[in-house]
């Protein structure tokens, strides 16, 4: 049977304020979208399609595709549903699949003609074969997980110039722990939830990024320590520079970080969550948190790489003193960059289902489930007083004296001026960043970035014992990793 070529557009719509003509901040032009371009890969090489990301361009909608794809997270879900019923009124045939769709599939698939549940590597291809012989299913539920035979990932229809950094990459998916409030357990429900590439799969895909700087989106790329120690020998002498983000669990593991410093480790995301053990203990039975936190920045910041630290605010046990004391730890730490999040129940999570049940979600505008938003009721404060702390986490931490503080935690005036300019060149000049995303100069910031990240490696002060690796107690400080995080390094929300 001769299969005809066909016309796809594949969208990565965007939440409001990353279209804003106004202000747009730089962390929308961070990432291409690597789930559509992995997507992409599966269709035939003559078929056309269009790769197009409204984080970053302006999406015309006057054409007639024979299939559109939309990629639905959840503060994108009600654009993304104004695509799609767009395309479908034109006579389009729309594909809806992500995470928000795998949450709520019945609200989604009242805008689609076929729905997608979990990642796509199964569902997608199987689902082509379906259309192409014009017998699609309403719904495609994944099961079969493996990465193992991925084919190259259509990289060539990023535009790259519009991204600081075009390099992301993902070598595995999902994560081996099971956080009440993490998107992971609902999207990977019905097949495994933590998987990896081949390690010289993963390589080849490492070597044909163009350029140094790398960044990994994995939700825990040292979740399988040995894939990542074998990840890690082979990148040596490959001349990367790459951030990820890792658990503190993974940091004092003997022998892990210093694998990944030795190939190009640089800056790491560390999902540090809560300073306060009965908040952790809730979710996991945390014990001495902050002793095993501080050494894990310790030990990272004696082999010279940089810690943007998450935190979130707005569990059971946070009252009105919990920014100040987040804020005050994070400075005292010489933590560089922080990312500050409102606790947000995200559908299908059970945190979404514990708090449903004592009747405390407020509202279900995904809008504003984008954890800047208050969207449940906290136990101890006010929906406003959590949104009115958080802000002001931000701006405290930001502030010029802290920046300088913070900067003064590290031993020597050069660490301390780079620790200065990283944080502040982030958070201080963030209209400079606006001027540069608009006139489309973004990409000529990277090797800016490469060069601060090259240096700091540099830097490693001997002056200091090292601080001896250790694996925590079972159950400590593991399951704190990434959270409600996308793993930047500054995120300015
Ligand atoms: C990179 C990233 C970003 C980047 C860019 C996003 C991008 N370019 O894709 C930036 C910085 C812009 C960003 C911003 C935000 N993000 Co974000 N981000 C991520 C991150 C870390 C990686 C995404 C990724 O590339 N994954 C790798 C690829 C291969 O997987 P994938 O994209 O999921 O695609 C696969 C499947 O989903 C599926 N699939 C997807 N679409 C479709 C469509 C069809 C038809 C089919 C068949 C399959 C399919 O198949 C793909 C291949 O398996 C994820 C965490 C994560 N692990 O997903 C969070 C994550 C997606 N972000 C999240 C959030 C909350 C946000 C913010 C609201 C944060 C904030 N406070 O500002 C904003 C706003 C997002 C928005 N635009 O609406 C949440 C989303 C929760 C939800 N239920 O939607 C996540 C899951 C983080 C978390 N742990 O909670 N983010
Ligand atoms: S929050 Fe992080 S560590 Fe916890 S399950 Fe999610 S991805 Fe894994």
């Amino acid at each position: 049977m001769i299969v005809p070529a066909m016309r796809v557009k594949m969208i990565l719509p965007a939440l409001t304020e990353a279209t804003s003509p106004m202000f747009r901040p730089i962390k929308y032009s961070l990432f291409p979208p690597l789930g559509l371009a992995t997507l992409a890969a599966y269709l035939d090489n003559d078929d056309e399609v269009t790769l197009l990301d409204e984080h970053v361009e302006k999406l015309k909608l006057d054409d007639a595709p024979e299939l559109v794809v939309i990629q639905v997270y959840i503060t994108s879900a009600y654009r993304s549903y104004q695509i799609a019923d767009h395309y479908r009124r034109r006579g389009c045939y729309v594909a809806l699949g992500g995470l928000h769709v795998t949450s709520l599939p019945e609200e989604a698939a009242q805008h689609a003609d076929t729905i997608f549940l979990g990642p796509g590597e199964d569902t997608w291809p199987q689902f082509l074969r379906d259309f192409r012989a014009e017998k699609p299913a309403a719904r495609y539920a994944s099961q079969t997980r493996t990465i193992e035979a991925l084919p190259p990932i259509r990289r060539d229809l990023i535009k790259r110039h519009l991204y600081l950094v075009p390099n992301s990459i993902v070598v595995s998916r999902g994560c081996p722990h099971v956080c009440d409030f993490c998107y992971k357990e609902a999207f990977f429900k019905g097949g495994r939830s933590f998987y990896t590439q081949t390690v010289d799969r993963a390589l080849a895909e490492i070597d044909r990024l163009p350029g140094r700087h790398l960044y990994f989106l994995d939700d825990h790329l040292f979740g399988n320590s040995r894939f990542a120690r074998a990840l890690f020998d082979g990148m040596r002498g490959m001349g990367r520079l790459w951030q990820a983000a890792g658990t503190v669990n993974s940091i004092l593991t003997p022998d892990l970080v210093e694998k990944a410093v030795a190939c190009g480790l640089r800056s790491l995301f560390v999902g540090f969550e809560t300073t306060n053990a009965v908040n952790l203990k809730e979710q996991r039975k945390f014990q001495n948190l902050r002793r095993d936190y501080g050494a894990a920045i310790r030990r990272l910041h004696d082999l010279g790489v940089m810690v943007n630290g998450s935190f979130v605010f707005g569990m059971d046990e946070d009252d009105s003193t919990v920014f100040d004391q987040t804020v005050g730890w994070a400075i005292e730490q010489g933590i560089e960059t922080a990312t500050f999040h409102i606790l947000t129940p995200y559908p299908s999570t059970g945190l979404h289902a514990r708090m449903k049940a004592q009747n405390r979600i407020l509202h279900s505008n995904w809008d504003l489930y984008d954890t800047r938003h208050t969207v449940f009721q906290p136990a101890r404060l006010s929906p406003e007083a959590l949104e009115q702390g958080y802000w002001r986490a931000y701006r405290d931490f930001y502030r010029w004296g802290s920046i300088l503080r913070s900067a003064c935690a590290k031993d020597e005036l050069w660490t301390r001026l780079r620790h200065f300019a990283y944080a502040a060149g982030w958070k201080k000049f963030e209209f400079l960043w606006n001027f540069i995303i608009r006139t489309k100069q973004v990409s000529y910031m990277l090797p800016v970035l490469e060069s601060i990240l090259e240096e700091f490696g540099k830097l490693r002060s001997p002056s200091r014992p090292a601080v001896p690796p250790s694996v925590p107690e079972k159950g400590t400080a593991e399951q704190a990793s990434c959270s409600q995080a996308v793993p930047n390094w500054d995120r300015p929300s």
